[in-house]
């Protein structure tokens, strides 16, 4: 008998986008149907309290397996992931988690016969020789970060279960995103958060890339967007499956600290360039996301500006009444 509505899971529903996406579907779909999973407790009540959660563990396959079954899962959103920073302290667990894991989700999802997966990828995919300005959809792979070997291998990965196993694989190549819900776990891009926060609680901020860095960026609400609009395209427009540029704007972080300026005047940003410096100026300055706008009508709400007014209206109430947690 066919089922009446989705029942999809999330992956990585503790993380940054797991944890919104999980609460966007929810609103969508309706609460039941949509599993958060996660490797620990989600900190958020509204998370914990609204769905089902489990917990698994992505490189373990029967752990994936159990609960696929359990819940009579078609979809997953598959956002567990090591990022690339903490990938560069520990590349044995970023490929056993990001490769093992996304291994085990196609798998799942084959032997299953599920109905689509939505698998994302990230600029980290590019490396020092891919062109920095306005990257071109197809291009040079050659990334220097075990998160961007596991981004590209993870694309690649995907397409193969596209055209070998007629699997409904889709992705995007996130950029960095900014949100004020959950804080993101040890990525290169975490300063353009940390910022915000910084600048409402202490005026200040010591950025770890220099003033002149500047990357591809997106605020949250266009994250989710692309996920679901993605996931909700038509199959037969898709020319590209696993691996769509998507970007909303692209800024320094010199650009960025005058921008949160123009809120909180006495802001001062410095500049100590660390480790992750070197990861930053591998990856490109803009994007060209037109293969998305074309194949799915991609289209971003948000600018630097208008991120920055909504991120500082929230996180300002916060502060006010005692809420801001960081
Ligand atoms: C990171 O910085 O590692 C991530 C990403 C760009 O994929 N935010």
């Amino acid at each position: 008998m066919a089922k009446e509505m989705e029942k999809i899971m999330v992956t990585g529903s503790v993380g940054q986008i797991g944890s919104e996406l999980t609460m966007a579907l929810r609103k969508k779909f309706g609460n039941d149907n949509v599993l958060a999973t996660g490797h620990k407790t989600p900190p958020s009540p509204e998370l914990r309290d609204s769905g089902p959660f489990e917990f698994i563990n992505v490189a373990k396959i029967e752990t994936v397996e159990e609960v696929v079954k359990k819940y009579d899962i078609d979809t997953i959103y598959h956002l567990s992931a090591i990022l690339s920073a903490v990938g560069e302290k520990n590349p044995q667990l970023a490929w056993d988690v990001n490769m093992n894991g996304t291994y085990n989700i196609l798998e799942v999802a084959r032997e299953r016969e599920m109905t689509r997966i939505f698998v994302p990828s990230s600029i980290a995919a590019f490396g020092p020789e891919t062109p920095l300005d306005n990257t071109p959809q197809e291009t040079i792979l050659r990334p220097r970060t075990m998160y961007g070997v596991t981004k590209v291998a993870g694309e690649l990965l995907c397409d193969y279960y596209v055209k070998r196993f007629n699997l409904d694989v889709r992705g995007c190549r996130y950029p960095g995103i900014i949100s004020y819900e959950t804080l993101p776990g040890g990525g290169t891009t975490d300063y353009a958060v940390a910022i915000y926060f910084e600048a409402v609680k202490n005026k200040k901020y010591t950025c770890f890339v220099r003033e002149d860095t500047r990357l591809p960026m997106m605020y949250m609400p266009d994250c989710l967007k692309a996920a679901i609009d993605l996931m909700e395209a038509d199959f037969s427009r898709l020319k590209h499956h696993s691996d769509f540029n998507v970007t909303a704007m692209s800024f320094s972080a010199g650009e960025l600290a005058a921008d949160i300026k123009k809120h909180i005047p006495e802001f001062v940003c410095e500049y100590a360039p660390d480790f992750r410096q070197e990861i930053a100026d591998s990856w490109p300055n803009s994007l060209d996301d037109s293969a998305a706008r074309e194949e799915w009508g991609w289209k971003p709400s948000y600018d630097l500006a208008a991120m920055t007014e909504d991120m500082l209206k929230v996180l300002k109430q916060r502060h006010a009444n005692g809420t801001l947690n960081y």
